[in-house]
């Protein structure tokens, strides 16, 4: 038998088997436990990358009460090979920053859907990904090892998946952290773009794979006009918006040139109770539930009167699927059309963990005093100002106009309101410091801490 053939022979089976678990409803895991093999072998079979030995096919056929080397009656399209992992009439989605909170969101959207999603993940030292771990084992969801650093990494896992779909949402997404790493910053997020277009055009599939690029409101920057739509001038005022600048440029640049159908999403601010710990809703519904809870003494901030468009990012992802669906390729602004202030996103928050604030002072100078709520914190000041968390360019205006959104994706931007948002994540911080709680108070990691804005 030739490599070619081989290899024709693999993708055959691997479908097969991918066939029979989901008509099964078996997960990998499952499956691995049956064959006595690991959870990671397992999905190297079900992705094609692994062959399948005599023996593997014994037992795979076994496990699953059927010739794996035989089609299933009544399933899939027949004994098209020519597809490593795509399955029957399912779409195939490749999702870059699958870990990441709108990653997670879209990979449950996407699988809801009835999409076999694949997701690329980094090396970490620590091997427990939160807000995927509920969907590891699922027989539609595999995950690959790549890094948007790493061309060859990427063409190898666009070549395996050979994906309908790619959302790129990985990025280093930490505007403030763009100051302290902004190489790393410009790699990821302006190269990292590059690095993905030019791996579908080596795979060939530049006619027929739609790409989303995660693009972003920080655009608008130093904002010279409000409510920012798609035709305001952009005027990126951080590493981190310089960096995806060149990524929203790159992808036009690519559908006027190779006529891709390639996108990007310019999406404002979008939090949910998966947001990392270190935005500014999250860093406050977090203080929130560990003050009322007598685990914080104060929450330390930067600039209050900083405005912002949040969103739920449970809503944004739909409109990350809706935007690919288009007959053409369009650019598209993702936003709520409702302004808020740091300060106002406090005052909310603290009042759904069952405390009043007052604000008074200015700059570095104001405070937010507890004026109802338990007694042993009424008149004590809960949220001071520090400079540590003031930028060196600050965007501090931004309200997205989301018309194209409403008319063309016929999305609605106010499925969630503000206070909803505001209160779903507090509920879930208030349960998860009532969980926390003991082992809070013997932590002691500064830095952390630091960082958060828990002491200064
Ligand atoms: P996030 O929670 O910070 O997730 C970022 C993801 O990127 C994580 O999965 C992370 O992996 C991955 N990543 C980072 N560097 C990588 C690398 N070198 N190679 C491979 N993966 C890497 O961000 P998010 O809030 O979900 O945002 C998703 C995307 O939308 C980002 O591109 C962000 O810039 C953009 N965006 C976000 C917002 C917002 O308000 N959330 C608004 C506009 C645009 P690890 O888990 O391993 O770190
Ligand atoms: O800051 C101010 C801060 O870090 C919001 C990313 O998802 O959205 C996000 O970027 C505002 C800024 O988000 C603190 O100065 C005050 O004005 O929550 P943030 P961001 O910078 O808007 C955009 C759309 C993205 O694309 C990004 O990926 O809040 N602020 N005090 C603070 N911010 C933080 N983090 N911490 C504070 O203590």
């Amino acid at each position: 038998m030739t490599r070619e053939e081989k290899a024709r022979l693999n993708s055959f089976v691997a479908k097969n088997v991918n066939m029979l678990l989901e008509e099964k409803g078996m997960t990998q895991r499952e499956l691995a436990e049956k064959v006595g093999k690991s959870e990671a072998e397992v999905s190297r079979w079900l992705t094609g990358r692994n062959g399948f030995s005599k023996t593997a096919i014994a037992r795979l056929s076994v496990a699953l009460g059927h010739d794996i080397t035989t089609r299933p009656v009544g399933l899939g399209t027949g004994g098209n090979t020519d597809n490593i992992v795509k399955h029957g009439n399912r779409k195939v989605a490749l999702i870059t920053g699958v870990t990441g909170q709108d990653g997670s969101y879209l990979s449950e959207f996407l699988l809801e859907k009835g999409y076999e999603v694949h997701g690329i993940i980094r090396r970490s030292s620590v091997d427990f990904r939160e807000r995927i771990a509920h969907l590891e084992g699922r027989p539609n969801f595999h995950l690959h090892y790549a890094d948007m650093s790493d061309s060859m990494s990427i063409v190898k896992v666009i070549d395996t998946v050979r994906p309908d779909e790619v959302y790129n949402l990985a990025a280093q997404s930490h505007v403030q952290v763009s100051f302290d790493s902004p190489e790393f910053t410009a790699d990821v997020d302006a190269v990292g773009v590059l690095r993905v277009l030019e791996a579908v055009r080596a795979c060939h599939l530049e006619q027929t794979c739609r790409i989303y690029q995660a693009s972003t409101s920080e655009l608008y920057g130093k904002v010279e006009q409000v409510p920012q739509n798609e035709n305001t001038p952009f005027h990126p005022y951080s590493p981190y918006a310089v960096a995806k600048l060149y990524g929203f440029w790159i992808v036009k640049e690519y559908r006027e040139a190779y006529n891709m159908f390639c996108c990007s999403g310019i999406l404002f601010n979008h939090e949910s109770e998966r947001r990392g710990e270190t935005f500014v809703t999250r860093k406050i519904t977090l203080a929130a539930a560990r003050i009322a809870q007598g685990h914080q003494d104060c929450l330390w901030l930067g600039n209050l009167s900083s405005l912002r468009d949040w969103g739920y990012a449970k809503d944004y992802v739909e409109c990350m699927w809706l935007i690919l669906q288009q007959d053409k390729p369009e650019d598209f602004v993702i936003a709520t059309g409702v302004q808020h202030s740091v300060r106002e996103f406090c005052y909310e928050a603290f009042k759904c963990a069952g405390i009043t604030l007052e604000f008074s002072g200015e700059g570095l100078e104001e405070k937010g005093i507890c004026v109802a709520g338990p007694k042993n914190l009424v008149g004590k000041t809960l949220v001071a100002v520090s400079e540590d968390f003031y930028r060196p360019t600050d965007v501090v205006n931004l309200w997205g106009d989301p018309t194209k959104a409403k008319a063309k994706l016929k999305w609605n931007p106010n499925k969630t309101s503000f206070e909803q948002l505001v209160e779903l994540m507090v509920k879930h911080d208030m349960a998860k410091v009532a969980g926390e709680g003991a082992a809070m108070k013997v932590r002691t990691n500064l830095a952390e801490y630091l960082e958060k804005g828990i002491v200064r």
